[in-house]
């Protein structure tokens, strides 16, 4: 049932597709693997594909193993507010940062990596965790002219949650492929993520829904 025509001003955009959000890896998201083929099945469908990457120096803030007594997915109050503490995860150039070996990221057009501050984590792809500092991706979605973006991948209650809501506040259309997606769900924290993005007006499809 396809319900969505793609052309050249719709971007597929790869959300943290690696090895340590894989079952087995420091930060694993349950299933997280079973989001790979299907990934790299509708990426083909896309004239323009994206990705990004977790990219944390050792150490990072919001590691737990960088504040003495606390562990990891309690929370703490940063310096910007509210923040999750982590296992590490994603450290810049280690295995568990690449992406997973099965991700064919041939069309990859740019890998946009975030989360390099040691101060401020950055779940979503396009505005860190305080609030204010830009990644820089609004900027150069705007000047290669893409208006809806397509979101895929890892995790759906963090990262990708974040970066639907800023896209749709940065004026994009924004689509949710619910399939193509898994979440850490802490609490309710999938369920919340899905209202949070559907309130903000993004759209929410199967992979079925896109062209074959
Ligand atoms: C993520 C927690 C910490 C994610 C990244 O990709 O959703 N979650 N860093
Ligand atoms: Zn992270």
């Amino acid at each position: 049932m396809t319900t969505v025509t793609l052309g050249e001003s719709d971007c597929l955009v790869v959300i943290d597709l690696q090895n340590d959000f894989m079952p087995g890896g420091a930060l694993a998201v349950p299933d997280g693997d079973a989001v790979v083929p299907v990934i790299n099945r509708i990426a083909a469908r896309f004239q323009h594909v994206i990705a990004t990457q977790d990219w944390h120096p050792a150490g990072h803030s919001s590691f737990a193993s960088a504040h003495p007594g606390r562990s990891p997915f309690e929370t703490i109050q940063a310096a910007y507010g509210e923040q999750t503490l982590w296992p590490d995860h994603c450290v810049q150039g280690t295995s568990g940062a690449a992406f997973h070996g099965d991700f064919n990221p041939e069309r990859v057009e740019l890998i946009l990596r975030k989360g390099f501050r040691p101060g401020i984590d950055s779940y979503s792809a396009f505005t860190e965790n305080d609030r204010s500092t830009t990644t820089g991706l609004e900027g150069y979605l705007r000047a290669r002219g893409f208006r809806r973006l397509f979101f895929a991948g890892l995790a759906t209650d963090f990262c990708v949650g974040w970066s639907v809501e800023d896209a749709r506040a940065a004026g994009f259309q924004a689509v949710l492929i619910e399939d193509a997606c898994r979440a850490i769900d802490l609490g309710d924290s999938r369920a919340a993520a899905v209202s949070a993005m559907e309130a903000a007006g993004a759209r929410i499809l199967r992979s079925s829904e896109l062209p074959s």
